[in-house]
């Protein structure tokens, strides 16, 4: 394995992400956003609400994206040898609306520890300060998690519109990339971003996360795929991979890992959002 350089893990480390790292070349990335495309025109709203998550399970072209091997080498770099896919999520930002992401950490909700894994965010579009990429605040990954308010907003791309209050802009760092590179973030990282004022979608297609086999999910159930090693400690159901487009029972597993994934992002909360 090639995996992170000894200066870009001291990146990871210090700051809490490391991009860009090369992974797709453009014609993979294209391909990718033709799959959404081609999804999107013959099967209205599957990628829609809850279905943008564990859409892996419902594409072997997606399925295939988190098998990358340079993905996998800069993952391996952070996590370990024994890797797991443990979800997907789609972002996309179309022009003309008003998606945004707010500040929030991914450990906040998701009941995965320890924090042994990494979200790895691939453009499958070019992602930019105007249309919308990510910022991260640098160096927050040292600290604990934070509060987070749930404001719901009907813009927020997130489940409960998660919100980290009062984080200063000017100290953010934007994650600028070219379709087919990819970014990897420390589940503890302050991290959103704004909207896309550009003519054109922006889309990221967000491997969430990649753990180590040693993490365990302690507040519900999850679906996993191997992506590399060994899991030997079990803690997971694993899904399909799936063969067909959007098979019968492609879908039908996407169902089930979303219902589950769904008890998990709401645990404790009075109201259900459209993620
Ligand atoms: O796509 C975005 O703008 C935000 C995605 C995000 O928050 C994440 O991947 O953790």
């Amino acid at each position: 394995m090639t995996g992170l350089t000894a200066k870009q893990l001291d990146h990871y480390k210090n700051k809490g992400y490391i991009s860009p790292v090369n992974a797709l070349s453009l014609s993979e990335a294209k391909e990718i956003r033709n799959e959404i495309e081609k999804i999107e025109k013959d099967w209205p709203g599957a990628l829609e609400g809850v279905n943008r998550n564990y859409v892996h399970l419902i594409s072997p072209i997606f399925n295939k994206i988190c098998l990358n091997k340079n993905i996998l080498d800069a993952v391996e770099s952070i996590v370990g040898d024994n890797i797991l896919i443990c979800g997907t999520t789609l972002f996309i930002k179309n022009p003309n609306e008003k998606g945004f992401v707010s500040f929030h950490q991914d450990a906040k909700y998701i009941g995965l520890e320890p924090h042994n894994w990494v979200t790895v965010w691939l453009a499958v579009t070019d992602a930019n300060e105007q249309n919308g990429c990510m910022r991260m605040l640098p160096g927050s990954h040292k600290e604990n998690l934070k509060k987070h308010d749930q404001k719901f907003d009907k813009n927020n791309l997130l489940t409960r519109g998660q919100t980290i209050t009062n984080v200063p802009l000017d100290k953010t760092e934007p994650i600028i990339l070219k379709a087919g590179q990819v970014s990897l973030h420390h589940p503890l990282i302050v991290h959103g971003s704004g909207l896309n004022q550009s003519n054109d979608r922006r889309i990221g297609f967000v491997i969430q996360s990649y753990i180590g086999s040693n993490v365990n999910q302690v507040i519900g159930k999850m679906y996993v795929q191997l992506a590399r090693g060994i899991d030997k400690y079990k803690y997971h159901e694993y899904s399909k991979v799936p063969v067909e487009l959007m098979g019968k029972s492609e879908v039908s597993s996407q169902n089930k890992a979303n219902e589950e994934l769904s008890k998990i992002f709401y645990s404790g909360s009075k109201k259900i959002g459209k993620f």
